[in-house]
This record gives structure tokens, C-alpha cells and sequence, in this order.
């Protein structure tokens, strides 16, 4: 019953929209006054190919702050692919990034990875520049970056759609 349920976990700091690319991805609004995510939360989308397949994605979200980091093992565990996720106007955000690659790397070992910068509506208060992202998502291996805007919902799919392709591929 489960064979055809796919978990991604969403990594990264807190306050960098986690919960809400989660909340977009599965088809709910934008909410502008997200809370903080305490714990885990679970959110869920059933995808359908253009060959007639069908997959259901259980995005995982955990809490952001280092009170939750205890979760972060069964948070993880089982999970085929991982987002990892920062907040393009806060550079802090970006520079976690490394610690959450460590936490499930040791939990998974390589897995599948995209990385997103969120808020990207926030043009104007930039911190880290495109190109530092990509190069970074280049040197360790991630499918690919992408950034997004969960607010205005810009290219909030395409990180989740890139990622389950390259998962489905391998099974
Ligand atoms: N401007 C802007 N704000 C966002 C975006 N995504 C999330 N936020 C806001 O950032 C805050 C944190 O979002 P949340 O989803 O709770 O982040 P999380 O802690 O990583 O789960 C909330 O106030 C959201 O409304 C975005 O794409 N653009
Ligand atoms: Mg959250």
C-alpha cells in the first residue's frame, strides 16, 4: 500500500518558508502569518504522469529551531529525497545549509537533493547572489537550484517536480 508513496523532507533554518512551500506545494493558499512549526508536520500530494503513473508525495516539514533538532532522525529516516531550503535575504540562512547537509548525511547517506531560495519577491533585499548558490549547489552534488517565491507562488513545483523525477528514475 505504501509502494507508491514518496517522502521528501524539507531541511533548513527557521523562517525561511519551509511550511509555506509545503503548504503551496500541496495545494493550499499562502498564509502571511505562517506560525512556527512545532515538531513535525505532514502535507501531501497525489501527482499523476503523463504516462498514467501516479505517486503520492509526503512532504515532511520539522521545526526550523535547534529545540526540534532532536527530531531531526525520524524526521529524516525513510525519506527518498530531501529540499533543502534557505532565505535569499538572509546570508545566516544560507550558511546553515552546511549543518542540515551534515545531520542527513548522517542519518541517510547520499540521497537526492535540490536547493531553493525562498522569497525571491524580495528582489531588492538580496543577500546572497545567485550565482554563490549555484555554485554551491554544484560542487555538492544537488539535482539542481532553484528559487522561489512560496508567496507569489513562483516556480514553487518545479524544485518537488525535479526531485521526483530523478526518484522515480532510480527505482
Ligand atoms: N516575502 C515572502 N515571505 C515569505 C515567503 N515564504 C514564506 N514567507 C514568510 O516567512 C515567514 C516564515 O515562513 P514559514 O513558512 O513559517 O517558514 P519556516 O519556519 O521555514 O517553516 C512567514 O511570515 C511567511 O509568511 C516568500 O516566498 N516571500
Ligand atoms: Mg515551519
Amino acid at each position: 500500500m505504501n509502494g507508491n508513496v514518496v517522502k521528501i523532507s524539507l531541511c533548513g533554518p527557521g523562517g525561511v518558508g519551509k511550511t509555506s512551500l509545503a503548504r503551496v506545494f500541496s495545494g493550499n493558499p499562502f498564509n502571511a502569518s505562517e506560525r512556527l512549526t512545532v515538531g513535525i508536520q505532514h502535507f501531501f500530494r497525489k501527482m499523476r504522469f503523463s504516462d498514467g503513473s501516479e505517486v503520492s508525495v509526503a512532504v515532511w516539514d520539522l521545526g526550523g529551531e535547534h529545540r526540534f533538532r532532536f527530531l531531526a532522525p525520524a524526521f529524516l529516516r525513510g525519506a527518498k529525497g530531501i529540499i533543502y531550503v534557505y532565505d535569499i535575504t538572509r546570508e545566516e540562512t544560507f550558511e546553515e545549509i552546511d549543518d542540515w547537509r551534515r545531520i542527513a548525511e548522517q542519518v541517510l547517506g547520499p540521497t537526492p537533493s535540490v536547493l531553493v531560495g525562498n522569497k525571491k519577491d524580495l528582489e531588492e533585499y538580496r543577500m546572497v547572489q545567485r550565482e554563490v548558490a549555484e555554485e554551491y549547489a554544484r560542487t555538492h552534488n544537488f539535482i539542481g537550484y532553484f528559487e522561489v517565491s512560496a508567496k507569489q507562488m513562483i516556480e514553487v513545483e518545479k524544485p518537488f517536480l525535479e526531485l521526483i523525477k530523478v526518484i522515480l528514475s532510480k527505482r
